[in-house]
């Protein structure tokens, strides 16, 4: 079963991991250089089950990647919370107030003026994928760039598009952890359809939450990559730097190494859009899911 290269990196990281203190002072366990390939001809689409993981936030937090869009009104509108702790967060230390997240939250819904100074998270993630801008202050579209060349030129070595603007990155609220990503197509030469796979860099990951999550967006961004160039996913390849288990996830860890993998789900898009900004989550057809138990862990700010 593919989701054994999870659990044995996971398994691993528990083993051998150097432990320190991190940046949000949780402490964790780390290691270094990993890669974790899921295939996913036939429709696979790469969901652990060893926990539940709510493949549908994690989908559409790919979608407002995609849209360009770095506040998380956008993000809340769809009912996914996973971004609101760090805007709260600087929202608490700035105000010195104690507001809960879901009043938090209430306020970036309702007031989109509060919503414009206190919800935005900086130049992240859609802002360079769609709108990097360049010295002479032109944008470029990384995404748009990437599915033409797929079109026009499959054998490039140079379809990737890539977060890390070293420019930006003191205004973002969390660096980029998933920076990389690759493009490469196979099977050009045949009369079958030919076969699109990606590779992501990921310079620091948390095993416990943000992977999962990641791994299965990454999935479904080729996906519709594939879709929308005429070919078929092939390989999602998953590289991580820094991986690593935060020390309040142990238990987690400990659990899902006891639990047997089921298969995975299939993926189905429904519909197919005219361009890469037309998907929506009710596009995504997912069948046989059948997870254990979701189990609850704190994420470090
Ligand atoms: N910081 C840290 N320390 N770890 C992360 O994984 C992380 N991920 C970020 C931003 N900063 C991060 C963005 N992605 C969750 C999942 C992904 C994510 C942020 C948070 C999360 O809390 N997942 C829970 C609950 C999901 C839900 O509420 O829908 C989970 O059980 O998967
Ligand atoms: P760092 O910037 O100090 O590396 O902290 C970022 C943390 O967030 C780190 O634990 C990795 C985790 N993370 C993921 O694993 N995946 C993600 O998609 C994001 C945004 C963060």
């Amino acid at each position: 079963h593919q989701e054994y290269q999870y659990l044995d990196l996971v398994e691993h990281v528990l083993k051998h991991g150097d432990r320190r203190i991190d940046r949000t002072g949780v402490g964790t366990l780390a290691s270094f250089g990993a890669m974790l390939r899921f295939d996913m001809s036939d429709g696979t689409f790469p969901v652990y089950t060893t926990k539940r993981v709510y493949w549908k936030t994690a989908v559409k937090e790919m979608l407002w990647f995609l849209t360009g869009q770095t506040n998380i009104r956008s993000l809340l509108q769809e009912n996914v919370r996973i971004w609101t702790d760090w805007p709260l967060d600087k929202y608490r230390k700035a105000s010195g107030s104690d507001i809960s997240q879901e009043d938090f939250e209430a306020r970036i819904l309702a007031d989109e003026e509060f919503a414009l100074q206190w919800g935005d998270l900086g130049p992240v993630y859609g802002k360079q994928w769609r709108r990097w801008v360049g010295p002479d202050g032109k944008e470029y579209d990384q995404i748009a760039s990437v599915i033409q060349t797929l079109r026009t030129n499959p054998t490039s070595r140079r379809m990737l598009f890539h977060a890390w603007n070293v420019a930006d990155l003191d205004q973002m609220a969390l660096n980029p952890c998933h920076n990389f990503y690759q493009f490469f197509v196979s099977g050009l030469n045949g009369d079958q359809t030919p076969k699109l796979s990606l590779m992501v860099g990921i310079r620091s990951n948390d095993l416990g939450l943000g992977n999962p999550f990641n791994t299965c967006q990454q999935a479904a961004l080729l996906a519709m990559v594939a879709q929308q160039v005429d070919m078929v996913p092939h390989e999602l390849i998953c590289v991580g730097g820094d991986v690593h288990l935060y020390l309040n996830h142990i238990e987690l860890a400990e659990t899902i190494l006891q639990r047997e993998p089921r298969p995975f789900p299939k993926l189905r898009l429904l519909r197919r859009p005219d361009s890469i900004d037309g998907y929506r989550i009710e596009d995504f057809e997912v069948t046989g899911y059948d997870p254990h138990p979701a189990i609850e862990a704190p994420v470090a700010v």
